[in-house]
């Protein structure tokens, strides 16, 4: 503990914080303009300067630390005469407008404060190029916080400072726009800088903000906090909160900017019917009345398990635990599935089945504290940008070593230790392998074999055949690479795992999440700091949805239905059907074979996304009811929906989501719902009312609902709002002194003193390249885009990515005569597409990827109908096709590309 006094008054201090630090502490404000807290000082701008007791000059507050016994003075005459100087310095180079326009701006607020007037003239050569980053260096006073947050939160080294005799400028990488730059939209750096220099376009051309609502991101899995910032009702901002868990100050383009959908001129706002092909507007009575209507009739005709519920990954757990009870207490049936199905339901599979619970077992904060990461099948760069981030920052400023396991050159395989740029659909003889090299080469941890694991024996018989020769001629990655890989993984302690849809949708999707965990038990990487397999999830709360029991084979908390149906039944005042639900997939077969009639989906856009398209539409076609629930007429609601239902967005109304690493994290309203749209958990209670349920529904808030799960999930006991007031919570958290929990399996595996390693068989997928289709095709994302862009289309992202490209190796482009920006026509055995062609070096020859984000393209045309072989997941992540150039004349015009 040490002493020391601020402007006469006397405080202790735990540490050798910075005066700074220390000043804020006790709510002493000291003016600062090159200091950040999510950045080291560097103390250039002397603004921050304070008198210290016995000390011939001022010192630098930023850097300076307080000692015991320090007397400071803050705000004498001498120091704000030298403050006022250096702001006239300053001023000289900020034009009133700008002054005006940005006044939320540091140095435009202690200009307000010193009574400074700007004496800068408006000049040219403003770069406008970016979509959301204003850049006009004559303004920038050279704090380099622009420099230094790019290279230290984000790792992109877009600015750079180049001096020329006196002068420093700061340019992006490009030598000319920021938009042809490498910059990946964060805009950390127009949120750091305290001028107006680097400007957020779309605050800027907003009025005064009138409020500032801390909530949860509605993009991925991540769960980065933001503030949402309103002015007149309307979104005009999202900063990043500054001491949340997760993302730390940081936010990524979509968080960030990509909020503009909310106020899209196409929101739908009204209950609309459709009315002899036509929509026609109609009341929430006349809506729902036709909804309970259709929904009674054919389960008195047909029963109740005719009926089925898709839940959203978007919503909130409320609403989803909410979509299940009605699927379950109003319909009678366990047909409920959310969008999991089809990303990491195999995860959650192979996870539960092996562990006892079926989600990550560590925390992003484990990235800080891992000696080897391994990435199998993501690409956290683009899909979770700042978990990317964190990922990349680890390995480019502390050695942490790092696999990718990739069919393409990713940038998060860039920065890797090593690439292993395996073949699509091989992860399986791939992985085995690796267990293969880490026991023959004795690099299991055999104290934890010893302890925690079970079936060594008959595990390691079923690798012995998988040399690294053997994958090698399978994967197509050198024998080599695969034994440096599990060498790294094996010796680097702790390891830990991040995997994606690369290797969950296949064929062999959960087996594939299986043998990766197989990895971890060899080398006792779980329940420990720095370890564990870790699904990045995808959605903000897809993790939410199915536990929360969209899902036909569980119930609330994910536990299986035989166990819990009387338990349940007893806390909703209803008899629980045990009877088998069908997920989404076998709805989709049952609606084609006739047994399935309606289909109520909330928050997800079935249609374009399934795999297999012309069948699905086809079994989606044959549904004598659906119901869709959305911000925006979907396409699956204009190809086959009988009711619309207009929901609210996440920014307006109340909740939780669930992130990736089981944390609950508050949802708050900011704005309220367009015309007459109503948050899901209002429109579920609605209806489940009409149909005779309203006390089983009856709810005041969504706090409300939350307290009811509480109460049917134990793991989630302690978790209550007020808790999460400050800061998000992880499962399981049994009471309210409980501390949540960061890491799982410690001491056990669910009940189980043991988990098992499990052999995997390789099954090669049945698509398969032939002389009629000779490339794989594989599927997947980009930064810009979020899934078939429901959101981010409607918002200047889609600037940034106009749509979907054919990327394609140079080698078979030249072949083929195709060149950059050319339409390519893509024909697999199922469908055809039409792509724009993006000629890449992270391609190898032979395949090709494109994303599916563009739902003019409907790249699901051409993906075909072979499912997981545990959870039938469709297996995106392989197809077959021919590419030839478009023929002339049917070429679709106005899409075109950025260069990769
Ligand atoms: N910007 C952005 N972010 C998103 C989304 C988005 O659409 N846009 N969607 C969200 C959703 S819903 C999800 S589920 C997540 C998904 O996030 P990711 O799991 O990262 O998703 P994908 O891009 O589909 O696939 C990941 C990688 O798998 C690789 N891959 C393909 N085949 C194989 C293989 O056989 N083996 C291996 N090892 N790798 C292979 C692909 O090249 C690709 O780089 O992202 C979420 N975040
Ligand atoms: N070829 C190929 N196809 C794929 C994949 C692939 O890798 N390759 N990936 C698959 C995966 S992993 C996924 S998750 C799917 C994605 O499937 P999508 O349906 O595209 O998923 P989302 O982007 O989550 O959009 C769901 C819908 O939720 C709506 N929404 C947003 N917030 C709310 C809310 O609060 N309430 C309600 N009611 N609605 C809301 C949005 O408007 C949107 O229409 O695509 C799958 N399709
Ligand atoms: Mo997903």
């Amino acid at each position: 503990m040490l002493r020391a006094a601020i402007d006469g008054t006397e405080f202790q201090f735990a540490s050798e914080i910075s005066i700074l630090a220390a000043a804020k502490q006790h709510g002493i404000a000291i003016p600062a303009l090159c200091f950040d807290p999510r950045l080291d000082p560097i103390g250039s701008c002397r603004i921050c300067c304070v008198e210290v007791e016995g000390e011939p000059h001022p010192q630098i507050a930023c850097r300076t630390p307080i000692r015991d016994g320090m007397r400071v003075t803050t705000h004498s005459p001498a120091l704000e005469a030298f403050r006022r100087e250096l702001l006239e310095w300053m001023a000289a180079r900020v034009p009133p407008a700008s002054f005006a326009s940005d006044p939320d701006k540091e140095l435009h607020g202690l200009m307000r404060a010193y009574a400074v007037e700007p004496a800068g003239k408006a000049r040219a050569g403003i770069d406008a190029s970016h979509p959301y980053i204003r850049v006009d260096m004559s303004q920038c006073i050279q704090c380099l916080r622009c420099v230094r947050i790019c290279d230290d939160l984000q790792g992109e080294f877009v600015w750079h400072a180049l001096s020329r005799g006196d002068d420093q400028t700061i340019v992006p990488d490009s030598g000319t726009t920021l938009e042809a730059s490498s910059c990946v939209g964060c805009g950390a750096c127009s949120d750091t800088c305290p001028t107006g220099a680097l400007v957020d376009k779309q605050r800027r051309k907003a009025n005064a903000a009138t409020s500032a609502t801390r909530t949860t991101c509605a993009y991925c899995g991540v769960g980065c906090e933001l503030e949402a910032v309103v002015s007149d009702g309307r979104l005009v901002e999202a900063r990043p909160v500054l001491d949340a868990p997760v993302s730390k100050g940081h936010l990524c383009v979509k968080g960030r900017y990509a909020f503009g959908y909310v106020h899209a001129s196409d929101r739908q706002t009204r209950p609309l019917l459709r009315e002899r092909g036509k929509w026609v507007p109609t009341s929430w009575d006349g809506a729902l009345d036709r909804c309970a209507g259709a929904l009674q009739r054919i389960v008195a005709r047909y029963g109740p398990d005719s009926v089925g519920v898709l839940g959203s990954a978007r919503a909130t757990n409320e609403e989803n635990y909410l979509a299940q009870k009605f699927a379950r207490v109003v319909l009678g049936t366990n047909n409920v599935d959310c969008c999991g199905r089809v990303c990491h339901t195999p995860s959650a599979a192979a996870l539960k089945s092996m562990l006892g619970a079926g989600a990550a077992t560590n925390s992003f904060d484990d990235i800080e504290r891992a000696a080897a990461i391994f990435v199998c099948g993501a690409n956290p760069l683009e899909n979770h940008p700042v978990v990317g981030a964190r990922i990349r920052q680890q390995v480019l400023r502390h050695g942490t070593a790092l696999v990718v396991a990739d069919p393409r050159r990713t940038e998060i395989a860039r920065a890797a230790t090593l690439h292993l740029a395996l073949r699509p659909g091989t992860n399986i003889p791939l992985l085995n392998a690796m267990a293969h090299v880490i026991i023959a080469e004795n690099l299991a941890d055999g104290d934890f074999l010893q302890r925690r694991v079970a079936d060594f024996e008959r595990f390691a018989a079923s690798v012995a055949s998988w040399s690294p020769e053997r994958a090698a001629g399978i994967c197509e990655v050198p024998a080599d690479d695969i034994r440096a890989a599990a060498r790294l993984y094996a010796t680097r302690r702790p390891a830990m795992t991040f995997h994606g849809l690369g290797l969950t949708e296949h064929l062999q999707g959960t087996e594939g999440v299986m043998a990766l965990i197989n990895l971890a038990l060899l080398t006792g990487n779980l329940g420990k700091p720095g370890t564990g397999v870790n699904p990045l999830r995808g959605q903000n709360n897809v993790q939410g949805a199915a536990h929360m029991g969209c899902d036909p084979s569980v119930l609330t908390g994910s536990v299986p239905i035989q166990e819990n149906a009387a338990r349940f039944g007893a806390m909703w005042g209803a008899t629980i059907s045990r009877s088998h639900g069908l997920h989404l997939l076998q709805m989709m077969d049952a609606a084609l074979a006739g047994r399935l009639k309606a289909l109520w989906v909330v928050g997800y856009d079935v249609l374009p996304t399934l795999a297999n398209v012309q069948v699905m539409r086809r079994a989606l076609e044959k549904l004598e009811f659906v119901i869709v629930q959305d911000l925006f007429m979907t396409k699956t609601a204009q190809a086959v929906g009988g009711v619309f239902l207009p929901a609210a967005s996440s920014f307006e109304k109340d909740g939780t989501f669930m992130n990736g690493e089981r944390r609950i994290q508050r949802v708050r309203k900011a704005i309220d719902p367009p015309g007459e749209a109503r948050s899901d958990w209002e429109i579920i209670a609605a209806l489940a009312a009409r149909m005779g349920h309203a006390e089983q529904f009856r709810y005041a808030s969504a706090q409300d609902i939350w307290n009811e799960i509480r109460n049917v999930w134990p793991e989630a006991a302690g978790i209550s709002y007020a808790r999460l007031e400050h800061g998000g919570l992880q499962w399981p958290c049994p009471d309210e002194s409980h501390p949540g929990t960061a890491i799982l399996h410690a001491t056990k595996f669910g009940r189980r003193e043991r988990a098992a390693l499990e052999p995997i068989q390789y099954v090669p997928s049945p698509e398969t390249t032939s002389e009629q289709f000779p490339f794989v095709l594989t599927t997947g994302r980009t930064l810009y885009q979020f899934n078939v862009g429901s959101m981010s289309r409607r918002t200047p992202n889609t600037r940034l990515r106009p749509t979907d490209t054919l990327d394609i190796a140079p080698p078979d482009a030249c072949a083929l005569g195709l060149e950059n920006g050319e339409i390519a026509r893509v024909t697999s055995a199922h469908g055809s597409a039409q792509l724009t062609v993006r000629v890449s070096a992270a391609m190898k020859a032979g395949e090709v990827f494109a994303s599916f984000q563009d739902p003019r393209i409907w790249l699901n045309r051409l993906t075909g109908p072979v499912r997981d072989r545990v959870v039938q997941a469709p297996e995106y992540k392989v197809t077959a096709v021919a590419i030839e150039k478009a023929p002339a004349g049917r070429r679709k015009q106005g899409t075109s590309a950025r260069p990769a």
